[in-house]
């Protein structure tokens, strides 16, 4: 359903971009609550492309003043392609549009990458930036009298990628006209994923009362057996109210409770969040509920929202990540959303699967490779206490033209955008701003002291890093991060081939970085591409046997240096994921131990071997078996 923007004549349209840099209000995650209705717009969209040559006929005849039927065909669409017009026709319950203590929100899940949002035709909102919500009230546009409960939503999104986009991108004009036709141009990209674009996520409705709970950022630290759970609440629709809080265990008993916009919830015995594997019963989860009782100009209204809260602490030394004081090591993947068929489009049979995957290789961690991925996925990775690296949409900073003030404002309202979203999963230990920037560039090197500085701002609760893959004596962003985060393709990419070459390179690839920084350091990428059924001995490259190889290669070295300062490793890729046509991807990327559809290659199985016997030496202080973590085969 996901499809690519035929680029070649997409044309950039009516740029409002600007988006102011201090967010206003919160972003929580619409959940239903006694006070809460949600109303999901999952299924078929109208949808047109516009074809026109100048890609504006649809601003021209202001396609989003009626019915996209009226002003032409339309098609079906489940999903997206490129520069296009999507419309839903929604009946909203009658209290939605009567009660006028009811605020009615519009929120849309991921729009990649900019959209315009009407409403019954009236402009509402518009946002730059993909795989992020955004949210209007439309309770004016709704509550209009008796035959308001008709509403028709009109989303043009745009997916053109400019130099000043997160990730970036230019458009390429080829004017040599005996070989392409008068104003061909196509997209030029700098990372290796599929630019899938469109709706990505659900769209939906949900109610508040007016006065409502805007905002909750929760912190928790650990003294002595003691939890702590540091709450800030914000209200908004009223001045005139009382929050109560109360902290529920997994058993529902109140353990403790609290009242007004802030303050610290004390846990005597609490039970941590701890990570999969790292303890008996991990991602323990408490519940934060939130009671606002409100004067508003109709009379009191209530507000009830809950959060769940993992009580945990990270910290980082010159040579360890440690998890609730414990050294952690990150044992895991990196992943992308991407599946035959739906692209990116959030899928709940595929995130069940794939934690299912996860689990059964014995991973306890993996990054956001690139860009923050849908709620759900978090609210996971809490549950079963999977570890979480946040990327933002910093990738393919390549050119050094990227590294400029626009771009630069740009990529911290996004950072704010994605703390101010994920701040509150107990997974999330680390914020990534970028993967694998231009970073041996001075200007790249002033961006991204910035950007860490902005996001350490934001939450000086967790470590920030980057993904570099910069000569260690070159990086100019190095100096910036908490923990080295370093990709390498040795064999691969470097002196393919040559597997007897990987000990020696990944051997001083370690001890030069970690003398010039005295940091953790965590192998964020690294494998090799295998297409599945491929074998040859002695091993050749794209085989199943080759990918096992260099595999083994690499842990010979981790094995030495993961008890002394690298603190992680991250298999590139979980799964094999759509990219680019280029001659040198065959259908895709294939360096996952997953195929596409989920089956596993043989390095699936040498991983599963290596996560286990890593998981059961670092164990506090319980010894795991694998027979006793999955009942049902993850194949399934
Ligand atoms: C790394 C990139 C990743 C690519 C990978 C590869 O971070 O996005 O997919 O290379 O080439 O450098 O497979």
């Amino acid at each position: 359903m996901a499809r690519r923007t035929a680029v070649a004549w997409a044309a950039l349209g009516p740029l409002l971009w600007g988006c102011a840099l201090a967010l206003q209000g919160g972003m929580l995650y619409p959940r239903e609550t006694p006070s809460r209705e949600r109303k999901e717009l999952d299924g078929l969209w109208c949808f047109r492309a516009d074809f026109s040559h100048n890609r504006r006929r649809g601003f021209e005849e202001q396609w989003y003043r009626r019915p996209l039927r009226e002003s032409g065909p339309t098609l079906d669409m489940p999903d997206f392609v490129g520069w296009v017009w999507y419309e839903r026709e929604v009946i909203l319950p009658e209290r939605w549009t009567q009660d006028l203590s009811t605020r009615v929100v519009l929120r849309i899940g991921s729009a990649h990458a900019y959209a315009i949002v009407w409403v019954n035709g009236v402009d509402t909102l518009e946002h730059e930036g993909g795989y992020l919500p955004f949210e209007a009230d439309i309770s004016n546009l709704v509550q209009v009298g008796p035959l308001s409960s008709q509403l028709r939503i009109t989303i043009a999104i745009n997916n053109t990628l400019t130099p000043t986009t997160l990730p970036p991108g230019t458009i390429q004009y080829k004017n040599d006209t005996s070989n392409y036709p008068k104003g061909y141009f196509v997209q030029n990209i700098y990372f290796d994923f599929f630019n899938y674009a469109g709706l990505q996520r659900s769209v939906l409705l949900y109610t508040t009362p007016t006065a409502y709970i805007d905002d909750i950022t929760v912190t928790t630290g650990v003294e002595h057996d003691s939890g702590l759970v540091n709450y800030q609440i914000s209200v908004k629709g009223s001045n005139l109210f009382e929050l109560e809080v109360r902290l529920l265990d997994a058993e529902n008993k109140l353990v403790a409770n609290g009242t007004g916009t802030q303050g610290q919830l004390k846990v005597p015995g609490a039970r941590l969040w701890w990570p999969y594997l790292m303890h008996k019963r991990p991602a323990y989860l408490y519940s934060l509920e939130v009671r606002l009782t409100a004067q508003t100009s109709l009379g009191p209204v209530s507000d009830f929202y809950t959060l769940p809260v993992g009580i945990r602490t990270v910290n980082v030394t010159k040579s360890q990540f440690l998890i609730n004081g414990k050294p952690f090591y990150f044992h895991g993947v990196n992943k992308h959303e991407d599946a035959d068929i739906r692209g990116k489009g959030f899928d709940w049979p595929l995130l069940v699967k794939d934690f299912n995957l996860l689990r059964w290789l014995g991973a306890n961690a993996f990054r956001t490779s690139h860009y923050p991925y849908a709620e759900e996925v978090l609210q996971m990775c809490d549950r079963y206490g999977i570890v979480v690296i946040d990327e933002c949409p910093g990738v393919g900073l390549a050119l050094p033209q990227f590294f400029n003030n626009v771009s630069l404002q740009n990529h911290m309202r996004v950072m704010e955008e994605v703390v101010r979203r994920d701040k509150n999963h107990p997974a999330i230990v680390m914020w990534s701003v970028a993967n694998e920037p231009a970073s041996h560039l001075e200007s790249a090197g002033y961006y991204l002291k910035m950007a860490i500085a902005h996001t350490k701002a934001l939450d000086p609760s967790r470590p920030v890093t980057f993904v570099t893959r910069s000569n260690y004596a070159a990086d100019k962003g190095a100096p910036y991060v908490d923990v080295m985060c370093v990709n390498s393709y040795y064999s691969w990419y470097n002196d393919f081939g040559h597997l007897e070459l990987i000990q020696r390179q990944l051997t001083t690839q370690f001890e030069s970085w970690y003398k010039t920084y005295q940091k953790p350091i965590i192998q964020s990428e690294y494998g090799a591409e295998a297409i599945v059924g491929f074998h040859q001995d002695p091993p050749l490259m794209f085989t199943e046997e080759y990918q096992k190889s260099l595999l083994e290669q690499y842990h010979v070295v981790l094995d030495q240096k993961r008890r002394k300062y690298v603190v992680g490793e991250l298999i590139w890729n979980f799964a094999d994921f759509m990219t680019e046509q280029s001659p040198l991807r065959v259908l895709g990327n294939k360096k996952g131990v997953f195929t596409r559809q989920r089956q596993p290659k043989s390095a699936a199985f040498l991983l599963r071997e290596r996560y286990w016997k890593i998981a059961n030496e670092t164990r506090y202080p319980y010894s795991i078996a694998k027979s006793q973590c999955l009942e049902n085969s993850p194949f399934i």
